[in-house]
């Protein structure tokens, strides 16, 4: 598509109807939006990403039919942060509680503020978010697990949600609709605590003897269905969720609402438990990779996009839908149980050829599987145009006709030339984020990783971080891998990144 002559939709909306009026002509259609968000996917897990060990046929179609980016990047090396900026269009590391987030944590992005999903709302899209939410729900004292959940996806502008309220490896193991826990019976109510032991349930600590998954690193308290989690719940038994069906259950859940809105623009935010610890794919998957659990659960994803792209193809979707393929942070292999993912990586690179992974500065926390598709109006190819999942909302604003307002999405641009392919380049820079606050940024063909305190190797994950005391400097044109530190070679480059950063920093704000 031209996009010289691109015209955004909300000023198509208004000459359409004059021309419908005079000659009949057909207002055009405003294509559907799908974002299919991995947990934990590293930028090498899939065949199409370059992995050998394990093929991903659903996810490789879908990049051969669409657009392939190699230098995506989402903005922090973990969940909530990520998650944070994809909504809100803002660094999560500018506002203070927006690390991981517990069980219990309230919501983090304030009821009635600008996101993603309230552009689209207002855009007249049917919205709605299925998987993993964590982003806190309910206000001060938190929510109501019995009762009315409030200040929830709903009051950000989804029409829908049904959501797993934090990750996998969290109590409450619920699933939550709308405003309630599905499948509560009131007699047995949930009680949830990430501060003191519940004593009602036996933790993994106390009865290892009663776990079909032993955790290696935290991961010891409430035992739901076998596996002892972070944080403590009783109570809402008739609610669990089953490990193994999450998959299937929220890829229903997200098959159901494209059907159901059919026949009108809808924006679905599918954010999939997999590839996330703890990895208990379904019996269909097991032993299927060779690589164990993990294995097993890229597997699981792969058909969960599949299921997706049949859905979109059954019900004449697919041309006018953008769908958008990514991951929340890199990848990790251990992640808190013995889940045999390193005994049986059997050669396999899950960040591919970059350095570190989840949690880490270095590319492998925030370098992600990125694929864009909308036959409509992209052609096929790679691209390796510099994006970033933060430029979502300012993009899908503009392709809508919306406008923002001076205080919404402070970070996020207008990125849809790239998107789309029009444009090679893409930003000039963007900003990374590691899980210890650390800070690099990249422009054009440099990384540069802010100097400061901390282990180099986060011993649990078996994941380098990229802290140094001294700053950090890598060509990825020639050093993907950030392989050899060229900052005292290119002091001037140094000086200008720092500067840049800091500028970043105290601006508050990088769209004007
Ligand atoms: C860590 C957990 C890890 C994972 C992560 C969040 C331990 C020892 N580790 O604290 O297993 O849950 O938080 O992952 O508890 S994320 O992808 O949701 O950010
Ligand atoms: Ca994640």
């Amino acid at each position: 598509m031209n996009l010289s002559a691109f015209v955004p939709y909300g000023a198509l909306g208004i000459m359409s109807v004059a021309s419908s009026q005079l000659a009949g002509a057909q207002a055009p259609e405003k294509p559907n939006i799908v974002i299919i968000y991995a947990d934990d996917l590293g930028y090498g897990d899939v065949s199409c990403y370059g992995a050998t060990k394990i093929s991903t046929p659903n996810i490789d179609r879908l990049a051969k039919q669409g657009l392939r980016f190699t230098n995506a990047h989402c903005t922090s090396a973990t969940s909530t942060p990520s998650r944070y900026s994809l909504l809100t269009g803002e660094y999560a590391w500018r506002k203070r509680g927006t690390g991981v987030a517990t069980g219990d944590a309230i919501a983090i992005i304030k009821p009635g503020r600008t996101t993603l999903a309230s552009v689209m709302q207002n855009a007249g899209y049917k919205t709605a978010v299925v998987g993993k939410w964590h982003l806190g729900l309910g206000s001060e004292g938190g929510a109501d697990w019995n009762g009315e959940i409030t200040s929830g996806p709903m009051d950000l502008g989804f029409d829908y949600n049904f959501i797993i309220p934090a990750t996998g490896d969290r109590v409450p193991c619920v699933f939550v609709e709308n405003r309630r826990v599905v499948g509560l019976d009131p007699n047995d109510p949930i009680k949830v605590s990430f501060n003191e032991p519940i004593l009602v349930e036996p933790t993994g600590k106390d009865h290892p003897e009663l776990l079909k998954m032993h955790p290696s690193h935290g991961h010891d308290m409430t035992i739901v269905n076998g596996i002892s989690r972070i944080g403590y719940m009783s109570g809402g038994k008739s609610a669990l969720w089953v490990d193994e069906d999450i998959a299937d259950v929220i890829t229903g859940k997200a098959a159901k609402f494209i059907e159901n809105n059919k026949d009108k623009p809808f924006f679905l935010y599918f954010s999939t438990h997999d590839i996330h610890v703890p990895r208990v794919p379904n019996h269909r998957f097991v032993g299927k990779s060779g690589m164990g659990p993990r294995g097993d659960a890229i597997l699981e994803f792969d058909w969960t996009v599949g299921e997706i792209m049949k859905t979109l193809d059954n019900l004449k979707l697919s041309e006018n839908t953008i769908v958008i393929l990514t991951s929340d942070n890199g990848s990790v292999v251990d992640d808190g149980y013995k889940d045999q993912a390193v005994e049986l990586l059997n050669g396999h690179t899950p960040a591919g050829p970059l350095r570190g992974g989840k949690y880490s500065v270095f590319d492998g926390g925030t370098r992600v599987a990125f694929i864009v598709r909308w036959p409509k109006t992209i052609k096929p190819g790679t691209s390796d145009a510099l994006v970033s999942q933060i430029d979502f909302l300012s993009s899908f604003a503009t392709m809508t006709g919306q406008k923002l307002y001076a205080d919404d999405a402070p970070d996020s641009f207008n990125q849809l030339s790239a998107l789309l392919g029009e444009s090679k380049t893409g930003r000039d820079w963007v900003v990374e984020h590691a899980s210890n606050g650390r800070l690099s940024i990249i422009k054009v063909d440099w990384k540069f990783i802010e100097p400061g305190p901390g282990v180099k190797l986060n011993v649990n994950t078996n994941t380098e971080t990229g802290n140094d005391p001294l700053p950090q400097l890598y060509n990825l044109k020639t050093d993907l891998g950030e392989k050899s530190n060229v900052a005292p070679q290119n002091p001037g480059i140094v000086k200008e990144l720092t500067e840049l950063l800091q500028k970043i920093k105290n601006d508050g704000r990088t769209r004007f």
